[in-house]
């Protein structure tokens, strides 16, 4: 398979729905942490193809997607929605290039890996051409859980989220800020990427209901989170709901173990692991808040304190900007894994 051929030390790479709010931090992160490509393509739709995108000092042109962008590309990260990278996956995979996919179309195929580089990086090695990056909801809590599984084995995860307007892409984030100034010079407010008013609301309904009335995204955290721990045995049950915050989901995590925990061991563990941020310190009124980190690359842990409910339980609170580690870096961290 074309595939298999030798990634070259300073690839060609295409992202493709560059204009998007994860494609320009796609590019963003590319430049941040001085990826070694010999190029950089920033396709989307032809509605956007002329537009100039800003890359380190210069710009970058964006060019419309067709099947004829792939000749020569050698990665290709995509954030363009799930029904754009099902119709382009065969002409990337033909052209020999890895796709590194931030929708939700393949996570769950058994030939895709689904990678967070600090749970499961070992296993991007089996791809068949596609890497799937996970939903944003799950990155961020399986790079908290992951410390705490080493110590002992999760048999429970009870979780709710807090997530921003920016995880619906970058027109849903004007909509925040539209409708907040709509309603503040007492307007009629406009709804138009939200099933309702987002503005000084929460909304309890993340991308579709399912046949038992739980939304797709409870359900995307439940099974990708036992994909990328690869231990279908922990039992996951989420609530997933938009507040009116631009950039970085929060989560409010119950974990249940097999055996004990303490908060000073999982507080240990946490400090020893990559790309987690302990800022918990509560008499000095310290805890990640998601309206403080945008921009940021870490996840945050917060709120540590014991379950009192049950036998081994941890209570905590993770933050993350879900368009840097949830989206555009963790897909970037892939594509580092691929470089020889
Ligand atoms: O299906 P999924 O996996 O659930 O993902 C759906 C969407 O969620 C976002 C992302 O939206 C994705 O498309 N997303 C996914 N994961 C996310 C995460 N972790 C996440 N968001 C946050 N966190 P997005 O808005 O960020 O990016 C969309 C990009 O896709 C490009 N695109 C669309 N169709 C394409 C295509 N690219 C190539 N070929 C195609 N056929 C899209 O580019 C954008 O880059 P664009 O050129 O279509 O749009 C650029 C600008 O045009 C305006 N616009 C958008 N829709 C319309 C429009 N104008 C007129 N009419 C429209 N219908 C906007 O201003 C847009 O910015
Ligand atoms: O599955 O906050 O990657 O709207 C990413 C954005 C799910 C929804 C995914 C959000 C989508 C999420």
């Amino acid at each position: 398979m074309s595939w298999l051929k030798s990634m070259p030390a300073n690839p060609v790479v295409a992202v493709a729905g560059a204009t998007g709010a994860v494609g320009r931090e796609m590019l963003l992160t590319l430049g941040q942490r001085g990826f070694p490509a010999a190029q950089i393509k920033a396709l989307a739709s032809a509605r956007s193809a002329g537009r100039k995108l800003p890359f380190l000092e210069g710009e970058l042109v964006v060019e419309e997607m067709t099947p004829e962008s792939f000749s020569g590309v050698d990665i290709a990260l995509f954030s363009a929605g799930a029904s754009i990278s099902k119709q382009f996956r065969e002409a990337v995979i033909s052209a020999g290039a890895v796709m590194i996919d931030n929708s939700s179309a393949f996570r769950m195929d058994a030939d895709v890996p689904l990678i967070v580089s600090e749970v499961n990086a070992h296993e991007a090695v089996n791809h068949s051409g596609v890497i799937a990056n996970p939903n944003c909801s799950t990155i961020q809590m399986v790079v908290a859980l992951k410390p705490l599984y080493d110590l002992a084995p999760i048999r429970r995860v009870v979780v709710s989220t807090y997530q921003a307007a920016s995880g619906a892409g970058a027109a849903a984030m004007d909509e925040l800020y539209n409708q907040t100034r709509q309603f503040l010079d007492g307007e009629p407010l406009t709804v138009d990427k939200f099933a309702h008013q987002i503005a000084f609301n929460c909304i309890p309904h993340i991308d579709v209901f399912l046949d038992d009335d739980s939304t797709k995204e409870e359900w995307k955290m439940v099974v990708e989170t036992q994909k990328i721990m690869a231990d279908d045995s922990i039992a996951v049950s989420a609530t997933c709901v938009r507040v009116p915050v631009l950039r970085c989901h929060a989560e409010s995590i119950n974990v249940e173990f097999a055996s004990p925990v303490s908060v000073a061991e999982a507080k240990e563990a946490w400090l020893a692991a990559a790309g987690v941020i302990l800022m918990d310190d509560p008499e000095n009124k310290l805890y990640p808040m998601p309206g403080l980190l945008s921009g940021t690359d870490d996840t945050y842990i917060g709120r540590v304190r014991k379950d009192h409910s049950v036998e081994n339980g941890l209570n905590f609170w993770v933050v993350a900007d879900q368009l840097r580690k949830g989206a555009a870096l963790n897909a970037v961290q892939i594509a580092e894994l691929l470089l020889p």
